[in-house]
């Protein structure tokens, strides 16, 4: 029929397949495409019964979110799948959808247009629109809820998470799973349907599952207080609850129309641009230009790690949750106890919230040996070192890593500031030392930053990135500069929380307006989280290297002094009750109007604007010197970064897109303000300056539409 669908003929069973790789989404051509070989078979008499199927890897994992950007950005007009969809549905003979891979969004949306759906067992269906900040388009929330009941269509459009096809039998999305060949199972089941002789029930037809008032209210009543805590501040999933609500209230058409408008709200706002940013971004950070698709890479079939603490117990974690045989090393008995007791209570916990199974964790738990030695390192593909933040320690290590490893082994350093250079200089193999710079808790943060030294081989940087992929991780390429991308542009923005509570908020102040903002957590709490004395113990590390001519934060190292850590020794910024919940303390409060008085500093009311533009833009600037310098290789980079290690909010799509939403010219205007005003420290970047100047954006530079001035 065209390159995009094919009409073949097993008999009196038409098969109509969908070709469009890699996905086989719902580009310009397929729809039509599907919707004129139904038109080809209906008039086709010897054709009793019609079978869709994607050919490669999946069925359609929906619409072609590259088209979105195109509609929004008035490239083109949006058109409504519903009319095709309806007249599939009002084909006159038995039609199938043959499920494999994802039936995602708009795909499950054409499959429940089909009269029946079967899927092999490990197909998954779903409506995944809200995490881009969309809702289903096609009539998936009026659908779905006559399929599978109210309470599921509510879970699958609102959170979006996929189901795997024996759930969606139960449910009653799918109506049979076909062990063996897809296609032939299909087909008989095609042939079962012929045979009986039973007319098709359209899903649109069916109000058996929508259920009352009185049952349906408490559902939609706490899907909202569930969006309002798992997804605070987005919109998507709220407009998908209101959706499916219209289904229970409104006919189908009626109710189509009221999707339609939810529908281009989400798609015009802002959130849904920035998630569609965040989605195309994840992928292209796998992208680097001078390690191409290819590369040869080292297998990884047995690892170590160095250090039982939290970093090392989480990546070790890492690996077993891989299926990774893991050594786990520490220097003592006691050590090594307790990195293992924590990893235990880690496993328990998922298991008794029902994450997996005992024995999945048995499994997992099996994979990890503790050692107190060197002996079997020697086997490792890959070593990953986690001890203390420390130049000299890191050095040892890697001295004595250099001795053990075999040749080819890839050693790798999780520190989170050090020169991996530095570090590397120690080994005879600095072309196999590489950062893997995990995010706290190791094995909960999706974030892993990749630090290439200046020596690391193409293969060991592929190697890292496709590691990353089997660690269920987004694995991000960056530069060797200190602090890297995330924790140099850290630095900034936790100076400048800091200053803001010198000059007159407080600290709770600073958190709210950033957790208001979006931000999982502000930046005082999440020092008293991660612990304070580690970046006390970093700026002493570098106290050569600071300018005694700028201004410096004044409090956390008093706080150190005090032996106030933070969280792990119940008090930091603030106190912490048993709960570990942050409790504002009077003392903390002297402290630092002792501090703004004895440095001269005016204390002042500070407003939640000033609190966002002088932490968000500190941060934009940074990046803005980074992405410059080329530690970053993109300014999407930067964004998927604090979007996955920093508890940045996905739907404002990270720094240097939510500097594009506000316009790059108003940041720079801002920042040019604020060096007047506290100097030095603000000094707008070249590259913000340039943009600014020329009325361009980040995603213009990620485009190559415009290069660095420096
Ligand atoms: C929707 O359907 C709205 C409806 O209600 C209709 C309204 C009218 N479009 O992820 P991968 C690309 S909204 C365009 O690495 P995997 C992707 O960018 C949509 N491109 O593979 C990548 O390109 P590249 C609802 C897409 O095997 C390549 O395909 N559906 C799309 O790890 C491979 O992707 C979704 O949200 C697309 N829909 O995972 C599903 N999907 O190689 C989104 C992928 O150049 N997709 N690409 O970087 C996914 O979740 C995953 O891609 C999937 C495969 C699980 C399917």
């Amino acid at each position: 029929m065209s390159e995009l669908i094919s009409l073949t003929k097993d008999g009196e069973v038409a098969v109509i397949t969908v070709n469009n790789p890699p996905v086989n989404a719902l580009s310009p051509g397929v729809p039509e495409g599907i919707a004129s070989a139904i038109e080809a078979v209906s008039k086709d008499e010897d054709v009793k019964a019609v079978v869709l199927i994607g050919s490669g890897s999946t069925f359609i994992a929906g619409a072609d979110i590259k088209e979105f950007g195109k509609v929004t950005g008035g490239e083109k007009k949006g058109g409504s799948l519903l009319p095709l969809l309806l007249a599939i549905e009002d084909c006159p003979k038995p039609t199938i959808a043959a499920i494999h891979g994802t039936a995602f969004g708009g795909g499950l949306e054409v499959a429940m247009a089909f009269h029946y759906r079967v899927a092999a067992a490990s197909a998954q269906v779903g409506q995944p629109e809200v995490k881009l900040g969309i809702i289903p388009g096609a009539a998936g929330t009026q659908r779905l809820p006559r399929l599978a009941g109210v309470e599921k269509a509510v879970e699958m459009c609102a959170f979006g998470e996929p189901v795997k096809a024996k759930a969606a039998f139960e449910c009653g999305i799918v109506d049979r799973i076909v062990e063996g060949d897809l296609l032939a199972g299909a087909v008989a089941f095609a042939r079962e349907i012929i045979a009986s002789g039973v007319t098709p029930q359209k899903s649109r037809e069916r109000n058996d599952k929508l259920g009352d008032e009185q049952t349906n209210a408490p559902i939609f009543a706490a899907a909202r207080d569930q969006a309002r805590k798992t997804r605070r501040g987005q919109t998507a999933p709220v407009a998908a609850i209101d959706a499916v609500e219209a289904a229970t209230k409104l006919s189908f058409n009626e109710g189509c129309k009221r999707e339609s408008e939810l529908f281009q709200q989400c798609l015009f706002g802002d959130q849904s641009k920035a998630l569609i940013h965040v989605f195309f971004g994840e992928r292209e950070v796998a992208k680097i230009p001078d390690v191409p698709k290819g590369t040869p890479t080292i297998g990884i079939n047995k690892a170590a790690v160095v250090g039982a603490g939290t970093m090392g117990g989480g990546i070790t974690m890492n690996y077993a949750n891989a299926g990774i045989p893991v050594l786990l090393k520490e220097t003592s008995q006691e050590f090594l106890d307790r990195g293992l007791a924590t990893i235990r209570k880690n496993y328990s916990n998922s298991v008794k919230k029902g994450r997996f199974s005992q024995e999945v964790m048995d499994h997992r738990m099996a994979l990890i040996t503790p050692t107190l030695t060197y002996d079997g390192f020697e086997e490792a593909d890959i070593v990953t070192e986690a001890v203390f933040e420390g130049m000299d320690l890191k050095k040892q290590v890697f001295g004595e890593l250099d001795k053990v490893c075999k040749p080819g082994a890839i050693i790798a350093s999780n520190t989170s500031t050090l020169n991996i250079d530095e570090i590397a200089s120690v080994t005879s193999r600095p072309e196999f030392v590489i950062g893997h710079h995990y995010f706290s808790p190791a094995n909960v943060m999706r974030l892993l930053e990749i630090v290439r030294g200046k020596a690391t081989s193409k293969e060991v940087i592929a190697t890292s990135m496709a590691l990353s992929k089997k660690l269920k991780k987004v694995g991000v390429l960056v530069g060797n500069c200190r602090g890297f991308v995330g924790n140099r542009m850290l630095a900034p923005y936790g100076r400048e929380a800091q200053f803001l509570v010198e000059e007159g908020a407080a600290p709770q102040d600073v958190d709210g307006a950033l957790y208001k903002f979006g931000l999982a957590m502000g930046p005082i709490a999440m020092g008293d989280l991660a612990g304070l004395d580690v970046g006390w113990r970093i700026r002493k590390e570098y106290k050569h290297l600071e300018d005694p001519t700028v201004r410096h934060p004044l409090v956390a190292d008093r706080l150190c002094e005090m032996g106030r850590f933070g969280q792990k020794t119940g008090a930091g910024w603030y106190r912490y009750d048993e709960n570990r919940k942050p409790i504002p303390d009077p003392e903390v409060d002297k402290l630092i109007e002792q501090a703004s008085a004895e440095a001269g500093i005016e204390r002042r009311q500070i407003g939640e604007q000033e609190i966002v533009e002088r932490t968000m833009y500190a941060l934009v600037n940074e990046g803005a010197k980074i992405l410059e310098e080329g530690y970053a290789l993109r300014a999407v980079d930067i964004d998927i970064i604090y979007i996955n290690g920093y508890g940045f909010p996905a739907w404002r799509g990270g720094p240097m897109w939510f500097a594009d939403t506000v316009g790059v010219k108003n940041v720079y205007d801002r920042i040019s303000e604020f060096h007047a005003q506290h100097g030095k420290v603000w000094e707008p970047a070249p590259l913000l300056k340039t943009l600014a100047e020329q009325d361009r954006t980040f995603a213009d530079f990620d485009k190559g539409k415009i290069t660095a001035t420096a």
